[in-house]
């Protein structure tokens, strides 16, 4: 069946969508950021343009409870599958798991919430691995702070890392790129020791005021002799107000000098869209134009690619950023019309009917840019000097 925008499927090459619908069922609280109904108007986008007829459409399975731990301990996951969770709040902190404080909430439902976001990444990483695609996305996972045995900024289950750990098993090498407002720390941390996985972050970077502190330029990792990951974790720590043009240059520049020295054999990309302008929490000035164009690079290397969601807090311009990333996915995104199409569901939310507002329908007046040229030189040259450890 053809749609109205005429959108096919992609010649030589295919992409797959992982999605789970009851995902958006689940409630961190009132006036929790987290709106996991952010997929909802996601995927009310993407059906209305018709991408859904130029991918394979899954809907994910939940992960078992042998696939959450491959990363996490046992300990952690049957705590999180506890049917009526014990009263943390009268629990030593150091039981706890750091759950049950207002960033990572106790809620109705939590292990299947968790289970449905790790289930889409891992389907979406077996596709990649099985190579029935060429790019896999998964909206749902990026959960990428969640750790071993804790959970971490409104992450539980860090998806990201079993998606990794399945892509290791086909391919020798993965690149872990991560454009979320902020610093990718259960990934970095989870691959630390092996130089298989490289990871890269883009965050807004300060210690005191803005979580998780971690990250900075010349965090990578530990320098022992025998440590082969040393010199595989990079962090590109930013200020408020970056720009479209700034970002994705920087971007390029970053991610080409990475793919030249470490020839990845895979690609997980985690689209957090706080840094989008007008995030609830992200500081950043990006347009959907720039935080997709590091979607369009990472396709045009030709590298097979895993994408996922992440962050997020300002639910119109997730289901903005999601739904043009999979139409560059899918090769669409020239011809798809910007403005949002009539019979879209929920089509009142979006507050503008354009798919690509401008800064000034965004913010009215943009945040100042608090990112001096010199500073991104000196984070490309710190890069390179890393880089030099690093030959495959
Ligand atoms: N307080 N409610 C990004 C994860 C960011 C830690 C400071 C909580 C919030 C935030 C929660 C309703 C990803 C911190 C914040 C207030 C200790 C963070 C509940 C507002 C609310 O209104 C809120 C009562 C809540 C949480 C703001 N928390 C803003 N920033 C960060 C975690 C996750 O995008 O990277 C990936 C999905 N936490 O700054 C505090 C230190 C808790
Ligand atoms: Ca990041
Ligand atoms: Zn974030």
């Amino acid at each position: 069946m053809a749609h109205e925008y005429g959108i096919t499927k992609p010649k030589g090459y295919n992409v797959t969508f992982h999605y789970n619908p009851n995902m958006e069922r689940h409630h961190f609280g009132q006036t929790h950021p987290m709106k996991p109904w952010r997929l909802t108007l996601t995927k009310s986008l993407v059906t209305s343009y018709g991408m859904n007829f130029a991918m394979d459409n899954y809907t994910a399975r939940t992960a078992t409870y042998e696939e959450l731990t491959n990363f996490h301990t046992n300990d952690y996951v049957d705590f999180l599958a506890t049917p009526t969770p014990l009263d943390v709040d009268n629990m030593h902190p150091d039981l706890k798991f750091n759950l049950g404080g207002s960033d990572c909430p106790l809620f109705e439902g939590l292990y299947d919430y968790c289970s449905m976001s790790a289930g889409s990444s891992l389907d979406a990483a077996r596709k990649i691995c099985s190579k029935q695609a060429d790019i896999a996305i998964a909206w749902g996972g990026g959960l990428h702070h969640a750790k071993k045995s804790e959970a971490s900024g409104f992450c539980y289950i860090n998806d990201i890392v079993l998606a990794i750990l399945q892509l290791l098993r086909v391919y020798p090498r993965v690149l872990y790129i991560d454009i979320d407002v902020h610093h990718g720390d259960g990934v970095e941390e989870a691959f630390l020791s092996t130089d298989r996985v490289m990871t890269v972050s883009f965050h807004k970077y300060d210690p005191n005021t803005f979580f998780p502190g971690t990250g900075a330029l010349d965090d990578n990792g530990p320098r022992s002799e025998h440590n082969p990951g040393a010199h595989h974790a990079l962090n590109i720590p930013l200020n408020d107000g970056i720009t479209d043009e700034q970002y994705s240059s920087l971007f390029e520049n970053v991610i080409s000098r990475c793919v030249e020295k470490f020839r990845p054999s895979a690609i997980a990309l985690q689209c957090g869209a706080d840094s989008l302008a007008g995030d609830r929490l992200g500081k950043f000035n990006l347009l959907v134009e720039g935080h997709s164009s590091c979607v369009e690079y990472c396709k045009k290397l030709g590298i097979p690619l895993i994408m996922f969601g992440g962050g997020g807090y300002t639910p119109r311009n997730v289901a903005r950023a999601w739904a043009y990333e999979t139409a560059v996915a899918i090769g669409q995104d020239k011809n798809i019309p910007h403005k949002i199409p009539e019979h879209t569901p929920w089509r009142e939310r979006f507050r503008q009917d354009t798919l690509l507002p401008t800064i000034e329908q965004i913010l009215g007046e943009p945040r100042q840019n608090r990112n001096p040229e010199k500073k991104l030189r000196d984070i490309v040259q710190h890069v390179t000097e890393q880089l030099r450890f690093v030959s495959h």
